[in-house]
């Protein structure tokens, strides 16, 4: 990093799990961080909050900015303001089964939102490195271990959209010249996953049910299989391969395979409760097409990045929960016992 000034670094998505952490990171080491959010009519920054600077106070280094990346124009201006040294496009239409009901607009944003953001670097005549954030979920149907030379085949609207994404970053790196990466992240979670994603949805759950606020949970597919991270950890993978000399698609992931019905056991089971005794099957939770089973093998950032992932699902289950409990005042086993034997 320079002595004279700090990095400018833009994130896409700063109001999501991924962007509120990376923020969180980049501050933590000194960046400017430029944050693109979108208008909303209620309040969007909720896992940003904490890190909110007033834009008056002397030397704030997180600066918001209304961007949304169906608006090229507006993108264009940004980048030509801003002269960032790093792109972080995190933004996305990025739930799958939702993908299914709104496909259209999931590959304007998820797809062609990417190729806005490249052309609005060409056009304000910057040359940042650029950080794209590629999925497991393109693997779809190529069966695990997935790593960076494994064929896509995805199986969502979703997954199609970011392969389009992935190879419009490779295309833009070889075409011209531009530090560009693909992170291929495999799921990532914590107690700031959006609610509608199978993990916070069964996490949130076992702390209501503890908390004797719910009796049921409606669930679909149990025997999907996914390889869950922790995400704090991942957006320093993100970081690391912006630092690297050499601009090259990575894979990110645990190496680890546990099925949604492990991840409801290890979850019920750290308040002492059953999961069978609470779980019923709904069919509005399916996908016309599943991805039955992702593991990463991440060989590649462990050499090149020295990137190893720590915490590993059954610890994750556990982090999430008590993080659910505690966000409903609940004080810990104690209260949870007295429900679990009323
Ligand atoms: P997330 O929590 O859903 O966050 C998505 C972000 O994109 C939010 O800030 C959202 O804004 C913003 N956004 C949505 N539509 C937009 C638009 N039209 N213009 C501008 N911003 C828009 O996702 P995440 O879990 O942090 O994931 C970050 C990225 O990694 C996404 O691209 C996702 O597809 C990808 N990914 C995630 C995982 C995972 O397991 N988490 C794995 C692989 C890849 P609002 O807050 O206003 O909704
Ligand atoms: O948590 P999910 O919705 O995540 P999914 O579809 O794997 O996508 C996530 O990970 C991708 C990386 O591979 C990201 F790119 C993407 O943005 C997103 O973050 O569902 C996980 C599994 C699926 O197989 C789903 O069918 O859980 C199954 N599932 C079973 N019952 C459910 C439910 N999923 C949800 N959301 N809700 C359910 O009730």
């Amino acid at each position: 990093m320079s002595n004279l000034s700090p990095k400018r670094a833009i994130i896409t998505g700063i109001t999501g799990q991924d962007g509120s952490y990376l923020a969180e990171l980049l501050l933590s080491k000194g960046y400017e961080v430029h944050g693109f959010i979108r208008r909303s009519s209620s309040f969007n920054t909720g896992r940003i909050d904490h890190v909110y600077q007033e834009p008056h106070a002397p030397n704030h280094n997180l600066i918001l900015h209304f961007a949304d990346l169906t608006d090229a124009s507006r993108l264009v201006t940004l980048l030509n303001e801003i002269q960032p040294d790093e792109v972080y496009n995190l933004a996305a239409q990025s739930h799958v089964r939702v993908s299914f009901d709104e496909p259209e607009y999931t590959g304007d944003v998820t797809g062609l939102g990417t190729i806005r953001l490249l052309e609005a670097i060409r056009a304000a005549g910057v040359s940042p490195r650029f950080y794209q954030a590629s999925s497991s979920e393109m693997f779809g149907a190529t069966p695990p271990p997935q790593n960076e030379e494994t064929p896509f085949y995805p199986r969502s609207p979703y997954g199609v959209a970011k392969v389009y994404s992935y190879w419009i970053t490779r295309n833009y790196r070889e075409a011209y010249g531009l530090f560009a990466v693909n992170g291929i992240l495999f799921n990532h979670e914590s107690p700031r996953r959006g609610g509608t994603f199978v993990t916070r949805k069964i996490t949130r759950a076992v702390a209501r049910i503890a908390a004797g606020q719910q009796s049921e949970l409606y669930m679909g597919n149990l025997d999907a299989v996914r390889d869950w991270g922790y995400a704090p950890e991942y957006v320093e993978a993100m970081w690391r391969m912006l630092q690297h000399d050499e601009p090259t698609d990575y894979v990110v992931a645990t190496g680890t395979a546990y099925s949604v019905r492990d991840f409801l056991q290890f979850s019920f089971e750290h308040v002492g409760l059953d999961w069978e005794k609470f779980v019923k099957f709904d069919e509005r939770y399916l996908r016309p097409t599943e991805v039955d089973s992702l593991i990463g093998d991440a060989s590649k950032a462990k050499d090149k990045l020295g990137w190893t992932p720590k915490i590993l699902t059954p610890r994750l289950a556990q982090i999430m929960v008590d993080a659910d409990v505690a966000a409903l005042g609940v004080e810990g086993s104690r209260f949870i016992d007295s429900v679990v034997t009323a």
